[in-house]
């Protein structure tokens, strides 16, 4: 067993992600069997409840209001609705139930159909999870209050490469939202996106924010770049896939008593490479045939992966 540590430093984890192929999947693999049962995948389905027209500027994203892409905005979704999607996710196989807001920050007049939301998803016997942006000490109250089970919340990438993604809000405003679902005892999921043009120290510096949490986010989503035509990152060169697997490996090794997701991005990744990132320790994805707005492989290509790979 690995105890969880706080004071990675960037040397470290370049270091450890420097480290020959095999060694370091053969490390991060232990550490996955070690911790977690390396049959199990983590099961999630995400729904965009609310979309487009937000008022926050990240780079890599179809739904701010700073970019045209072609995307169809809609308001929050009602309740009966969202549940309609809840109950097909459940009978699909999801676990986790992820609910998505193009928003900002949560407002207070959308509140009381969040809460519902929550509430429902929990009747299903499904883990609810929970991004609307940032959030005051008072809505993360309320929202655990309802039961919600994670919030996700990324930081995306190293604190130096940050100003260069996203200029609408500073870093510390993110850890300030995840600091207060800490308090009101919310689950975390958080992490970031590779292939947005960062350095190999702007990896290493998120996965050392990443680590200062503690406990350690309990979710780590790390996200492969979808680049999006109309978007500032659309034109991004993708991140390649052996790269992406080594950073996985670290993440595991960083990581030990987290699921770790390989979240957007496997649409485009062959299986082998599916399974590369599986072997590297990533213990979650996403299923269905849809992220927010983005595509994912859906149910029969994640068939054909979890029994290549013997996964329940
Ligand atoms: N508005 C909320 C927020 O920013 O926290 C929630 C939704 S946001 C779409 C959730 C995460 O999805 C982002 O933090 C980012 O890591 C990831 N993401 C968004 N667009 C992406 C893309 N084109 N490729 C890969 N990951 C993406
Ligand atoms: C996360 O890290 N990835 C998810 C979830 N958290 C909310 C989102 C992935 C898809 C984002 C791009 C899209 O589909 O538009
Ligand atoms: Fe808004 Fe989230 Fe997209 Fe940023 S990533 S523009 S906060 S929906």
């Amino acid at each position: 067993m690995t105890t969880p540590r706080h004071d990675w430093t960037r040397a470290e984890i370049l270091a450890l992600a420097a480290r020959p192929f095999s060694d370091l999947l053969y490390d991060a693999q232990t550490v996955l069997r070690a911790h977690h049962d390396p049959h199990a995948i983590q099961k999630s389905r995400l729904l965009n409840i609310k979309t487009g027209g937000c008022a926050e500027n990240c780079g890599y994203c179809s739904q701010s209001a700073f970019v045209k892409t072609g995307l169809v905005n809609s308001k929050l979704m009602a309740v009966e609705d969202v549940l309609d999607e809840a109950r097909r996710a459940k009978a699909e196989g999801a676990e986790r139930f992820c609910m998505g807001a193009a928003w900002r920050e949560l407002k207070d007049r959308d509140l009381p159909a969040i809460v519902d939301m929550v509430k429902g998803v929990k009747a299903l016997g499904l883990e609810s999870c929970m991004t609307l942006g940032m959030l005051t000490q008072a809505q993360a109250d309320a929202l655990a209050g309802a039961g919600l089970d994670y919030y996700n919340h990324n930081l995306d990438t190293g604190p130096e490469y940050y100003p260069t993604v996203v200029s609408t809000r500073t870093y510390q405003e993110r850890l300030d939202t995840l600091e207060a679902c800490r308090r009101s005892g919310i689950n975390l999921c958080c992490g970031g996106i590779l292939g947005m043009g960062e350095r190999p120290e702007d990896r290493a510096d998120l996965m050392v924010e990443l680590a200062k949490l503690d406990p350690h986010p309990e979710s780590v989503p790390i996200n492969r770049l979808v680049p999006i035509p109309g978007t500032p990152l659309g034109d991004s060169a993708p991140i390649d896939g052996l790269d992406f697997v080594r950073w996985l490996a670290v993440a595991r090794i960083v990581f030990p008593q987290s699921v770790v997701r390989i979240a957007d991005g496997r649409e485009t990744m062959s299986e082998e490479l599916q399974a590369l990132c599986l072997l590297a320790g990533a213990n979650s994805l996403f299923i269905g045939d849809k992220l927010l707005t983005t595509a994912n492989p859906g149910e029969a290509r994640d068939e054909r992966l979890f029994g290549a790979m013997g996964i329940a």
